[in-house]
């Protein structure tokens, strides 16, 4: 037996592993997935303490932490982080789904009350309890691909009452789960049915009634509107980041998903941290993202599941040097998805990527796109303690394996997380 009160051993050290710090790109220099190969990475509290060769350690395992993990060579990666979510609302657009397939048009749904209305009205009728417990699975199912953060928006209450009860059940998941959880309000998503007509009006209330009080509750990290055509006009959602600025939030946008309107732009003069979906975007707002540091965020599974043909300009992305990250932007319209781990895989058969791009894209610059590098993203002495043990020695494996790749450990915030 030690003494606790004298043994500074670290509390974990993890020995034996091919260690994906992702610290650097190989295309930056590093070496690729920025890989310690005989790596061993030691935890103190919910720190990083340690984490270089084996051969640099300054003792014998044993001697030197309470608990040893002996990866057998096995790979260990960041935590995963799913940048862009819609995980909480009410109701499923399954029956629409299969409308659709037997030939209804999109404005029939419509007309007979579906698509994003009818989520609106699912999502204003259920009570917090509800809205949780139809969540909860969905939250499971991320972790279950070794996801240790997970932002959540709102945008299906779109008035005041219902769009703080959808952030509060998302922070409820965070306090109730081993997973960190960052908030976005997205109350400019879509024009609900009583402003029809009206969509200025909505606007000023986002900004001057909604923003304020959410805000004020402390729920919501961070401002999101849908720039489109069938959602705000670029000169409404300038209004929305103009409000967000005076609370000093941080925005994000959803822009160029169907067409070019120019909101990646206006999200880089507003510093965003991210420009989402972007199959439209230009290449002025290309250099403009790459100017103000604004992550591409891309979202494969909205684009499989619209059946986009479309592609987002990677390669003129890569080319300037603008981070992309990858997300499964999990919602019950356009993207039913709940595998981080299949983004990887539809990012490389889909979007061309490549294996460390997609790696990249669900760890350091998913981190980047929620500005929380300098506490998650990679595995660097000083972040905090979230890590993945996978069944897997090549983390080409990840985005090769199509949604099958488990994992045999996490540990979040220093702590080994129970099985789900
Ligand atoms: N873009 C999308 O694809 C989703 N929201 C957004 O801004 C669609 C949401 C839905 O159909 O429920
Ligand atoms: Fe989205």
């Amino acid at each position: 037996m030690t003494d606790s009160a004298t043994d500074n051993r670290w509390n974990h050290l993890w020995i034996n592993a091919r260690i994906a710090t992702m610290s650097l790109n190989g295309s930056q220099g590093g070496s690729a997935y920025g890989m310690i190969e005989h790596g061993a990475i030691a935890t103190q509290g919910d720190r990083i303490v340690w984490a270089g060769n084996m051969s640099d350690l300054p003792g014998e395992p044993a001697a030197l932490a309470e608990e040893v993990t002996d990866c057998n060579g096995q790979l260990v990666t960041p935590g995963l982080i799913d940048c862009h979510t819609h995980l909480v609302y009410g109701g499923d657009r399954s029956a629409e789904f299969e409308m659709r397939l037997n030939g209804a048009s999109y404005e029939e749904i419509a007309r007979a009350g579906g698509g994003i209305v009818s989520t609106v009205k699912a999502t204003r009728a259920a009570s917090e309890d509800e809205l949780y417990e139809h969540a909860l699975p969905r939250l499971k199912r991320l972790m279950a691909d070794g996801v240790t953060t997970v932002e959540i928006k709102s945008g299906y209450g779109l008035a005041l009452e219902h769009e703080a009860k959808q952030l509060r059940v998302a922070r409820k998941l965070g306090n109730d789960f081993s997973v960190s959880v960052k908030t976005t309000f997205l109350g400019a998503h879509a024009l609900p049915p009583e402003y029809q007509d009206r969509s200025d009006d909505y606007i000023d209330m986002v900004c001057n009634e909604m923003l304020p009080v959410i805000h004020a509750e402390g729920l919501a990290d961070c401002v999101d509107a849908f720039c489109e055509g069938i959602g705000f006009s670029v000169a409404q959602t300038e209004r929305v980041f103009e409000a967000a600025k005076k609370h000093s939030l941080p925005v994000k946008l959803h822009a160029e998903q169907l067409s070019d309107l120019g909101g990646s732009g206006l999200a880089a003069r507003y510093n965003a941290l991210s420009a989402d979906h972007l199959e439209y975007l230009n290449s002025d707002d290309i250099a403009a993202m790459k100017a103000s540091g604004t992550v591409a965020v891309v979202l494969p599974g909205a684009f499989y599941c619209l059946r986009e043909t479309k592609l987002p300009p990677i390669q003129a992305l890569r080319d300037a040097g603008v981070p992309i990250a990858l997300a499964t932007d999990c919602n019950p319209g356009s993207s039913p998805v709940v595998s981080l781990l299949l983004m990887l895989s539809m990012g490389c058969t889909l979007f061309h990527m490549t294996p460390e791009e997609t790696l990249a894209g669900v760890t350091r610059n998913a981190a980047k796109a929620l500005g929380i590098i300098d506490e998650v993203g990679t595995l660097e002495v000083g972040k905090r303690a979230d890590l993945v043990l996978w069944r897997a020695k090549n983390p080409a494996q990840l985005s090769y394996l199509v949604a099958d790749l488990p994992c045999q450990k996490v540990l979040f915030a220093g702590q080994p997380r129970a099985a789900q």
